[in-house]
């Protein structure tokens, strides 16, 4: 084994909430942090956080965050041991992973032949075949001649689907429902995958209709040792943007963990992976999956894993990357209880989820049982149009699902943002909504079930409070003569209509105070 060293100092290069997750790990394991930031993020929470923190560049990622050769000089300026890319940016990026390597600093992901290999969608599903996986009938090659394609399309009937070999994020995909529409479908995905990648190869499937997407975390260390951590079912989406994930997934029984399970670890061992890795599946009505891809980082969705597993995943990362072995086996690893997460978008939802920026001029995170908040804001930071509007991750967790979904209802009606719109109120609607809690998700659920971005939401209200809310917290904190418990927080944000059940806590509170006034004449 080559060039094992102790971690003892990190740079993230990364911003926003999982740039203060892993900060927080390291500080937990003894190990010093440095933070990189733009223009945008000179006061931001990660900056704050961390031991000491270099200036990358100007606001736009593409001349900071994205910059490999700014990132390495900051670490080698700081004398950072290794570097821990987070998710997005720089995270998936194989040159740089072994820039890093060049340059003497542990890349705290996959080895960079692992990156490439996978990040390749074609190569990934024949990496997935000889692990023995099922993948969706299709080809496993570019498309190059139509004629052979049309040919195939004998065997693997509509509806199809195209794929770009560099893709992710929905980019470069089409549907095919005939031969018709099949010579102008790959020529319209290989434009759009040149555009987006840079690389215009694309690929075909069979079109899995309304199937779940369900994932299952993977570990390995450089021992030879790969294990899998469960599912997280991940089916709630909007444009392959994930917005509430869940583990374990009601659909999920233990043969069928078993087999995932297994499945994942079957292409785990073929790609001799190191750390954290995801392996994505869909799963149709009848329990048949499928192999989507691997995503070789840490995920957002990961706590949701921490929670049902008690394994500190960032803590595992660093291990790895140190070169120790894992610090569990497979029949080590248990599951209890349920885990959800609401990501918590600056964004509009009836603008079409347009996101939403400026100053947040009020913060208050819920806690209490069961609650985890993953956050990257407080009070005062700026929302910039620069980057992700992921503000911060809520996580409810119970023993049962049922449990889970009550308390992340109560962190719901707790938590206020003030100064941009956020995804709290769409949240509120989707885990009090009969589909949602009946475990019957797929893919299509958003689409399904709200519609035109119809939501029940009644924002004017919402903002009508909202404001009321920020005016009278301010007059609070001028004065600072009130007592720390106050009727000022009783005011419902919440649409009243379609929301009882989310805000019945507080309109409960608002009655009883007052028949305490009531009493006390
Ligand atoms: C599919 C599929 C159906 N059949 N492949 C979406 C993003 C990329 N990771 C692959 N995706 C899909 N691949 C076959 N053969 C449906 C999707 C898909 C999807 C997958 C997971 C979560 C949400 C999705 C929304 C639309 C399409």
């Amino acid at each position: 084994m080559k060039t094992a060293r102790k971690i003892t100092r990190v740079l993230i290069a990364n911003r926003g909430e999982i740039a203060v997750r892993v900060i927080r790990g390291c500080r937990d394991m003894g190990i010093a942090t440095v933070a990189v930031f733009s223009d945008a993020d000179r006061d931001a929470l990660h900056v704050r956080l961390a031991d000491e923190a270099v200036h990358i560049g100007p606001a736009p990622a593409s001349e900071s965050y994205l910059i490999g050769a700014k990132i390495i000089a900051a670490a080698k300026e700081t004398e950072a041991t290794a570097i821990h890319p987070g998710y997005g940016f720089l995270s998936e990026n194989a040159e740089f992973a072994q820039a890093c390597s060049d340059a003497g600093i542990i890349f705290i992901g996959p080895k960079p032949e692992t990156i490439t290999t996978l990040g390749d969608k074609i190569q990934a599903r024949k990496m997935a075949l000889s692990a023995g996986l099922q993948v969706a009938p299709g080809v496993d090659m570019a498309i190059t001649d139509i004629a052979i394609i049309q040919k195939e399309m004998t065997h693997i009937g509509y509806p199809a689907l195209i794929k770009a070999a560099a893709g992710g994020g929905g980019k470069g995909m089409r549907i095919v429902r005939s031969d018709s529409e099949l010579v102008e479908a790959i020529a319209a995905a290989g434009r759009e995958a040149q555009s987006a990648f840079g690389d215009s190869r694309v690929f075909i499937e069979k079109y899995i209709e309304r199937p779940r997407h369900i994932e299952i975390q993977i570990f390995g260390d450089a021992h030879g040792s790969v294990v899998h951590l469960n599912e997280r079912e991940c089916s709630i989406q909007r444009r392959h943007q994930k917005v509430f994930e869940e583990a374990p997934s009601s659909f999920v029984d233990d043969d069928l963990r078993a087999r995932m399970g297994q499945a994942a670890v079957a292409i785990g061992k073929e790609a001799n992976y190191l750390g954290a890795g995801t392996v994505e599946f869909l799963v149709d009505s009848e329990k048949n999956f499928y192999f989507l891809e691997v995503n070789t980082r840490l995920q957002v969705e990961h706590p949701v894993t921490e929670l049902i597993t008690g394994i500190d995943l960032v803590r595992e990362q660093i291990n790895v990357a140190e070169g120790k072995p894992l610090s569990f086996t497979q029949s080590e690893i248990t599951l209890n209880g349920w885990a959800l997460e609401a990501r918590i978008y600056a964004e509009i939802p009836e603008d079409n989820f347009l996101p939403s920026t400026g100053k947040i001029t009020l913060y208050q995170e819920p806690s209490g049982p069961g609650i985890r908040v993953e956050s990257g804001v407080r009070a005062g930071s700026e929302v910039s149009v620069y980057y992700d509007p992921l503000l911060a991750k809520l996580c409810a967790y119970g023993a049962t699902r049922d449990e889970a979904i009550a308390r992340m209802l109560r962190a719901l009606a707790e938590y206020r943002i003030v100064g941009v719109n956020t995804t709290i109120e769409f949240s509120k609607v989707v885990f009090n909504d009969e589909t949602f809690r009946s475990g019957d998700i797929s893919t299509a659920f958003l689409n399904e079930r709200f519609p035109d971005n119809v939501y029940g939401l009644d924002n004017a209200k919402s903002r009508e409070a909202a404001a009321l809310i920020a005016a009278v917290s301010q007059f609070r904190e001028n004065s600072r003569s009130h007592p720390a418990q106050s009727s000022v927080y009783s005011v419902n944000v919440s649409a009243p209509n379609s929301l009882e059940s989310s805000t019945s806590a507080v309109s409960q509170w608002k009655r009883r105070g007052r028949s305490l006034m009531m009493r006390r004449k």
